[in-house]
């Protein structure tokens, strides 16, 4: 563990999986070198080709070592860059369930909402309507199942903010402009609410604002 090492952090800030890690990195004032990626010709974003083929990010480069997807970029900070912030919890069965709750979010929250996002910016004659209503339906079922777990909790997994609590954060700022938190889930809104009164979810929020009006579906005057 050398907490010296310098961190090329490769983002979008409007990207939800990087506002993921980037609540990581805000969370233990985690020193970092923004790598933003402009379009297709910065060097930033040629640089991504490089390091990950597959161009999907957020990525981390720490002392040539290069890590991708979102969960593994928070678990990697943890174990070689701690701070006060423990975003796994120590005890195994603990980190299980925060696991758990991260894939949760991932699969059942943002997959469906980015679903909706992007057919809405295909052709018309390529949409996948039958898709996209499913995806809507998944949301309504992740919706009220999270709501049921949300009542009288606070954080997504036991008492404190977690992995799992960065995941949810993004993905429901987004989900909720994509596809409404109705007023019958009370408690996912107050957990929404709560996830963006946190200072690193605030701080990502903030530096992404100048890029709202390119949210394909209008971003609401709000948040
Ligand atoms: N499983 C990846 C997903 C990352 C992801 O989908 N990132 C989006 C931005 S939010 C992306 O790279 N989009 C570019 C593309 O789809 O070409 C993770 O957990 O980090």
């Amino acid at each position: 563990m050398n907490n010296s090492r310098s961190l090329q952090f490769y983002y979008h800030p409007f990207s939800s999986y990087c506002q993921k890690a980037l609540i990581a990195l805000y969370e233990n004032a985690t020193p970092f070198e923004p790598q933003v990626l402009g379009g297709p010709d910065s060097p930033a974003t040629q640089k991504l080709a490089e390091l990950w083929p597959i161009q999907r990010f957020p990525v981390l480069v720490d002392c040539g070592q290069t890590v991708f997807e979102a969960t593994c970029i928070i678990e990697h900070l943890g174990l070689h860059h701690p701070g006060p912030v423990r975003l796994l919890p120590a005890d195994p069965a603990a980190a299980l369930e925060v696991r758990m709750l991260d894939r949760f979010f991932d699969n059942y929250v943002s997959t469906p909402q980015q679903k909706i996002v992007f057919d809405s910016i295909r052709t018309p004659e390529s949409r996948d309507a039958h898709g996209v209503a499913e995806a809507r339906a998944m949301l309504d079922t992740a919706y009220a199942w999270l709501n049921r777990r949300m009542a009288g909790r606070e954080w997504a997994v036991g008492e404190q903010f977690s992995l799992a609590d960065c995941a949810a954060a993004p993905f429901l700022f987004y989900a909720d402009w994509t596809h409404s938190i109705a007023d019958a889930h009370p408690h996912v809104r107050a957990y929404r609410s709560r996830l963006l009164a946190r200072p690193s979810f605030a701080r990502a929020v903030d530096e992404a604002r100048p890029f709202r009006p390119y949210f394909p579906l209008g971003a609401p005057d709000r948040d």
